[in-house]
Formats: structure tokens, sequence, C-alpha cells
């Protein structure tokens, strides 16, 4: 394996050091031995459906779609925040001509983008003719990039064949619930057939459509990922069965996601006081759900028009006052890129193996750590630039990603802003270890205190190879147990 320290940065900023051949295609050599070639070819570059992607590419939301065909008890489209981080969040809406101009400035400056994805901030099917023309625009723009859809599925039916036909290979249906009586505690109303409709007949006919929705694109061959919303006492102990029954019908991955639920955001669940899991309770429930439909545990709920990789948001970087008039869109960049992680996929994928070997010999012990990265599967990140660590659980099931935690960044203009420290330090509750690039000292010997250990040892490694390190070192294993 390679020691050769690669960051994305050091690639954005000079695109020359590109290893390995000049195709994409050679990404998959790092294909998982489980995963049919077909669907790796789908799943590889989208930062969504496959963990090990949102590593490297970054998705794109264009907010074209307004207006929403139902209402749930959690949304609030009204509500706009550039802090927020949550879905049907926006800051401005975009015509498809401008989301086109918006697309093509990103696609130059971002050569990590990989996936166009409409989500809102209302449907994207109930404002179909908008959703359209800007995946038909950007289509013969930017050929390259993966299209992406996010929906409620109660208009499903209606376009699948539409959908299927535009080669939009990656679908998303926020499924809830299966079960009328608890699908009516979650949606008041929807409007179906030119009449809106409340209460249990509501439910019905809505619940209905997002599985026939469901089957009817799967048969087509499209990738369907589930999110489902944790709602404690109202959905939580059902979401198992919403599990087992997506799964039947081909479901390629499920979400599940907690509840926001905070009264500053006028919703029906944050009015009335409905709280969110804990990050405890989400936890355990993932934990049951292991072996159902796949699960994904990186979502990072992102808004209707967020940009850059998962854990980053560069919407404020492209609003439409800050686009160029006239951007061009050169594929060399984007393609060169590709082949830059093609060729560091085939390394991290044997540093990986290495580091699996090293904890699956050890019996019961898990190590949580978390992690300081800007991506590329590295530690590259400093401690007090960090805005958002991702969790690895470690142990014998092998080293996982099994969330992250947002906090606020240490270090203010060159200088360490000790009232962030108390909030981050119980952000990290639970952690044994923190990993990042670089520390100071003084916020190391206040975690310290907090009993969290924080090492810059393992500074621009990959992830898995220094918590591979870590959990033999601190189980008594050598790294290289085979
Ligand atoms: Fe966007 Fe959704 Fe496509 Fe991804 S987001 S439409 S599948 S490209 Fe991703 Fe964001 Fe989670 Fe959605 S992190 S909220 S799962
Ligand atoms: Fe809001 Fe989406 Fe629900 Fe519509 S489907 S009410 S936009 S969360």
């Amino acid at each position: 394996m390679s020691s050769q320290i690669v960051s994305l940065d050091s690639f954005v900023a000079s695109p020359s050091p590109v290893r390995g051949c000049a195709s994409s295609s050679c990404g998959s050599s790092a294909r998982p031995a489980d995963v049919d070639p077909d669907v790796w070819e789908k799943i590889k570059d989208h930062p969504c459906y496959s963990e090990e992607a949102h590593h490297y590419f970054a998705r794109m939301h264009v907010a074209v779609a307004p207006a929403c065909n139902i209402q749930c008890n959690y949304c609030n489209r009204k509500y706009d925040c550039s802090n927020e981080s949550r879905p049907g969040v926006v800051s401005e809406r975009l015509t498809p001509e401008e989301a086109v101009r918006k697309v093509v400035a990103v696609a130059a400056a971002v050569p990590e983008l990989s996936v166009l994805g409409i989500a809102g901030p209302g449907d994207a099917l109930a404002n179909w003719k908008q959703t359209r023309a800007t995946f038909d625009a950007v289509r013969k723009v930017i050929p390259d990039v993966k299209f992406c859809l996010s929906t409620n599925g109660l208009a499903l039916p209606d376009y699948a064949d539409e959908i299927a036909g535009m080669a939009i290979d990656h679908v998303t249906i926020t499924i809830n619930a299966v079960d009328p009586e608890i699908g009516a505690k979650i949606y008041p109303w929807i409007f179906f057939d030119h009449k809106r409709r409340t209460g249990l007949e509501a439910a019905t006919i809505f619940l209905e459509r997002q599985m026939r929705g469901l089957e009817m694109l799967v048969a087509r061959g499209i990738l369907v990922k589930i999110n489902s919303v944790m709602i404690p006492g109202i959905n939580d102990a059902h979401l198992p069965k919403v599990n087992r029954a997506v799964r039947q019908r081909g479901a390629f991955l499920h979400n599940i996601m907690p509840l926001i639920s905070d009264p500053a955001h006028g919703t029906h669940f944050g009015l009335t006081g409905q709280r969110g899991p804990t990050p405890a309770e989400l936890k355990t429930l993932q934990d049951q759900l292991d072996g159902g439909a796949k699960l994904m545990r990186h979502c990072r709920q992102c808004r209707a028009d967020a940009i850059g990789l998962l854990g980053e948001d560069r919407g404020q970087e492209f609003t439409l006052d800050r686009l160029p008039e006239f951007a061009t869109c050169d594929p060399a960049p984007r393609q060169a890129y590709r082949a830059f992680v093609a060729a560091e996929r085939g390394d991290r994928g044997a540093a990986r193996a290495d580091a699996l070997r090293s904890v699956s010999a050890v019996a019961d012990d898990v190590l949580l750590v978390a992690v300081a990265t800007k991506g590329g599967a590295r530690i590259n990140e400093h401690f007090g630039h960090t805005r958002e660590f991702q969790i690895y659980e470690a142990g014998p099931k092998g080293i996982t990603l099994v969330g992250h935690r947002k906090v606020d960044a240490y270090c203010m203009g060159g200088f360490g802003e000790d009232a962030t420290l108390g909030p981050t330090i119980a952000a990290l509750d639970g952690i044994d270890t923190v990993l990042c690039a670089k520390i100071g000292d003084c916020p190391r010997d206040a975690l310290a205190e907090a009993g969290i250990t924080v090492t810059d040892a393992h500074a621009y490694d990959y992830i898995e190879t220094a918590i591979g390190k870590l959990y033999a070192e601190r189980f008594g294993r050598s790294a290289a147990v085979a």
C-alpha cells in the first residue's frame, strides 16, 4: 500500500498529480466483491448511495420545486436560515434556466461534482414540469453528471415511466409508515385527484401509492433509496416493519433520519413539543435494522440547495448574484478527478483490508472514534477547523462509519475560541479517541480532562488504517494479525 499523502485540496489546486490511468472506469477495480458490476457503475460516484463514494464526491441540489402535494407535520418551507441544515429549507428558489446556469458554474469550479439532485424545497414530482425541464437542459451541457431525485411518492405511479425514460437511476422516496393509522399522525392532508383529503383516507391513498411507486421504479431498474424520519412515540417502533416492507419490494438502501423538531421552525411537531430521537435512540434502531435493507448511516439531512461533499455546504459561494454571466463547462477536470479517485480507491481498499484484519481477530471490544476529515477518507483536518466529526465504530464487526457530530469550529481567525470547547466536549460524549491532523496543547488538555484522548500522530493516514492501529494498540493485538 502506498503511504503517499494525497489531499483533495492539492488535487483541486493542481490537477496534474493524477496517478493511475486516465479512464474513470478503472475505479471498478475497487468494486466490492458483493456488489453487482452494473450496480457499482451506478453508485460508485454517488455520495449518498455509497458510503465509500461520499469521501470523494459531491452533490448539488437545485431548488426548482417549490410546491408540495402533501403536508408533513415536520415541515415548514417558509422557514429559511442559511445556517440551518434540514430538508425543505432553501435560500433562493430557481427557475430551470437559473438552475442550469448554477449547475454549469458549480461543475466548472467543483471537480468533485458527480450528482445533480432535485430535492425540493417542495416535492420534485409535484413540480414535474420544472424538474423535467431542468434535467433535460443539464443533460445537454453536462452529460457526465448523474441525476437523482427525491419525492414523497404520491405522484410516483404517474411518472415512473418518464423517470425511467430520462435515465434517472436514483430516486429517494420518504416513507415514514406502512400503516395508515400511523401515517395519519404524520400527514394531516394530501392533495390528490383534484381534491384535498385528510385523516385515514389521505394516509391510505398515500401509503398505497408510495408502495406502488417503489415497485414500479424497482421493476424499471432504478435504484431506490427510502428515507424514513424517526419520530419517537409515533413511528419509531414501526420502522422495522417499514424496513421489511421496503426490502421485500426491492429498495436498495434505507436511511433512517432523526426528526428535527424546534418550535422556532414553526412546524406542527415543533409547536406541539414532539421531540426528535437522541443519537443513542437512533443508533439503537439502526443497529437493530442491520441485516435488513442496507442502511445508510452517512446522511447529513442536507438542504434543498446544498452544494459540495455531504459534510460541507458551499451553497453560499454559488448564489445567483455570484454566478458568472457566461460559464463554460470543460469536463476535463472532472474526468481527471475521477481518475485520481480511481487510483486512490485501489490504494485505500488495500489499506482498509489490512485494517479490518487487525480488528477482526479481537473478540468483543468496541472503540468509538471521532475523525476530523475534509474528504478523501483521510485524517486531514485540524481539530480547530473542523465543524463535523465523522464517528467510527471499531470492533468485531469491523470498522464502520456510524454517524457524524456537528460542532462549532474551535479556531476563529487564528485564535482558539475557548467558549466552543464545552459544547464540543459535550458533542463528543462517549467518544474514546479523536483523530485529527493537528491540535494545540490547550484544547488537547481540555479534552484529556474530559477523558477524551486526542492524537495527531496519524495525520494524513487513511482513516481505517489509523483506527486499525489504534485498536490493535489499545487491545494488545498486532496490526498484522491475519
Ligand atoms: Fe440529493 Fe438525496 Fe439524491 Fe443525495 S441528498 S436527492 S440522494 S443527491 Fe443524501 Fe442529503 Fe441525506 Fe438526501 S445526504 S438528505 S440522503
Ligand atoms: Fe415538506 Fe417534503 Fe413533506 Fe412536502 S413532502 S410537506 S416538502 S417534507
